[in-house]
């Protein structure tokens, strides 16, 4: 099939569009691959030029469930055709209600739950942060290093990566503390057997002690598995040890699975490897099966706190991205996709696993189930981040027909963020794609 873009008579170029759009859209907008999409299906993406690339990329981990899937394109049809907007703050509609019942059944925590919807990632840590704070009547919150929280002045707040994110855009919020993410590749301490995190969890809560009064701590914020920062796990003795601290102090435990979450990692929720429950859970990306949507999911109690008026937005839980998400959770359990995952993982890790005995400059292969990446150092340099290099595969596996996004502080981290309905065939395309890449690489 020809996929080629004509309009009014002229072919389309990836390069054409990409001008206008460098003289149209304001240039903070930044973007990793020069291409333009124009349509999609399951983890396959055609450019304008009718170009075909497998997709590790999943629009930064929102489609969990592929690209276009029929059954979520049917149910945003079916309901853009009744209702697309009413606003749940004037009227109540019944998907906004369905899809936070299925919610509160699904989120991990054997205790009552509610739920309440958001438009993006870092509107739903916003208000996990005031509706802990409303509960608590604390003012300060703890988030750790290499975490990423959104783009809003708070969100920023919360974030800990400076450059290219919150240049220029100071002050930030006041009562944010930060402690060290237990990055165990670059932690001094690590012995690879497992007791050193839990030495090392103990060291982090004694540093806490000396950054703020716990019982002025509304919350902690934290990724189970850093999503930005490079794909980076937190030890689950780590995560325990925390959660079991904030439960001593009062304090909320938020568990920011924007990134992780629907299944990315294996189980539906990142924090189940651990097995935590968090007190208040912040939900994005793959929710809504490709439409804006978001959720902070928790106990009921806690969620109650706000009082009425207090929670809200015009668009926040829209219709159309509400029944695109309770479609896209029926694709979950169809299709069998947090198993899925497990699988695409564990092929994902075998040739990451392979390419790092065979390159010297891959210093680490890490992640959980589906979210794999490789970590790429300039050897023998005390594992110097090589952005350069990462740049390079990025821009080769390109070339060759693969989408791949990059992740880290210094931006020398390979991940993989393919939809969980790819097929083996694609998978090992894809693959193979990024093999050939690496190789090329090498010769830099
Ligand atoms: N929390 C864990 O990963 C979004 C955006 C990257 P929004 N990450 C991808 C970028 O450069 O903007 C993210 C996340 C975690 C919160 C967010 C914020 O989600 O929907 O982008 O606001």
């Amino acid at each position: 099939m020809d996929r080629t873009y004509v309009k009014s008579g002229k072919v389309m170029t990836s390069s054409a569009l990409i001008a206008r759009r460098q003289a149209a859209v304001a240039r903070g907008v930044a973007f990793s691959l020069p291409i333009v999409i124009r349509e999609a299906r399951g983890a396959v993406v055609y450019d304008v030029e009718g170009r075909r690339f497998i997709d590790f990329a999943g629009g930064i981990g929102v489609l969990n469930v592929g690209h276009t899937h029929p059954k979520v394109v049917a149910a945003i049809k079916a309901q853009a055709e009744r209702l697309t907007h009413a606003c749940f703050m004037v009227a109540t509609y019944e998907s906004y209600v369905e899809l936070a019942e299925r919610l509160n059944q699904l989120v991990p925590g054997a205790w009552p739950k509610k739920t309440v919807l958001f438009n993006s990632g870092a509107e739903a840590v916003e208000n996990a942060v005031k509706i802990a704070r409303a509960a608590t009547g604390r003012p300060a919150v703890l988030v750790f290093e290499h975490a990423f929280h959104g783009r809003t002045i708070f969100g920023l707040t919360l974030t800990g990566k400076v450059n290219p994110y919150k240049v220029g855009f100071g002050p930030f919020a006041s009562e944010v503390y930060r402690l060290p993410y237990p990055y165990c590749f670059r932690c001094p301490r690590h012995t690879g057997e497992g007791k050193c995190c839990q030495a090392e969890a103990s060291n982090f809560l004694s540093q806490l002690a000396t950054l703020v009064d716990p019982t002025a701590l509304a919350a902690v914020v934290i990724e189970p598995v850093l999503g930005e920062g490079g794909f980076i796990p937190a030890p689950p003795e780590f995560l325990r040890m925390l959660v079991d601290w904030c439960r001593e102090h009062g304090v909320i435990f938020i568990a920011d699975e924007v990134q992780t979450g629907f299944g990315r990692t294996g189980t539906m929720f990142a924090m189940e490897h651990a097995g935590v429950a968090a007190d208040l859970t912040v939900l994005a990306k793959s929710l809504g099966g490709g439409l804006p949507i978001s959720a902070v999911t928790g106990r009921q109690e806690i969620m109650d706190a706000p009082a009425p008026g207090g929670l809200g937005g015009t668009f926040a839980g829209n219709p159309v991205a509400c029944a695109a998400a309770l479609a896209a959770l029926d694709v979950f359990e169809e299709e069998r996709l947090v198993e899925r995952a497990r699988m695409i993982g564990a092929t994902v890790r075998e040739h990451f696993l392979s390419w790092k005995a065979t390159y010297p400059w891959i210093g680490d292969v890490r992640g959980v189930g589906a979210m794999q990446a490789l970590e790429i150092v300039i050897p023998n340099q005390s594992k110097a981040p090589d952005q350069k290099r990462t740049s390079l595969v990025q821009k080769l596996a390109l070339e060759r027909g693969l989408l791949t996004l990059t992740a880290g502080t210094w931006g020398n981290v390979i991940r993989t963020l393919m939809p969980l309905t790819i097929s083996d065939s694609e998978l090992a395309e894809g693959l193979e794609i990024l093999g050939s890449a690496l190789k090329s690489a090498s010769a830099l």
